[in-house]
C-alpha cells in the first residue's frame, strides 16, 4: 500500500501553483489569490475572516505569500487542528 504522505505533497504544490499563477505571477499568491484559495480550498475558515488575509501569513510583509509562507501556515493549521480535534473540537468539514 502506499504511503499517503507522498501523494500529499504533490497535492499542496498543486493548490498553491493553480491559485498563484492566476495573476501570472506563479512564486507568490496576491490577496485576490489568496481570497480564492480559501474559498475554494478551506472555506469554513472564511467565516468571520472574509479576505483571507489574516490566515495566509505574510511574514516578510511584501503584501505576497511565497511558497514557503503557505507552507509555514498549513502547517500551523495542521497543528491547530491535531490539538483541536484531541481536545473535542469537531471538524468544520
Ligand atoms: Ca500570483
Ligand atoms: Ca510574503
Amino acid at each position: 500500500m502506499a504511503s499517503p504522505l507522498l501523494p500529499t505533497f504533490f497535492t499542496l504544490y498543486q493548490v498553491f501553483d493553480e491559485h498563484a499563477g492566476a495573476d501570472g505571477k506563479k512564486a507568490t499568491l496576491d490577496k485576490k489569490e489568496v481570497k480564492t484559495l480559501m474559498k475554494k480550498e478551506l472555506p469554513n475558515l472564511l467565516k468571520g475572516n472574509p479576505d483571507g488575509q489574516k490566515l495566509l501569513m505574510d511574514f516578510d510583509g511584501d503584501g505576497e505569500i511565497d511558497f514557503k509562507e503557505f507552507m509555514i501556515t498549513i502547517s500551523c493549521l495542521a497543528c491547530f487542528f491535531k490539538l483541536a480535534f484531541a481536545n473535542g473540537l469537531k471538524p468544520l468539514f
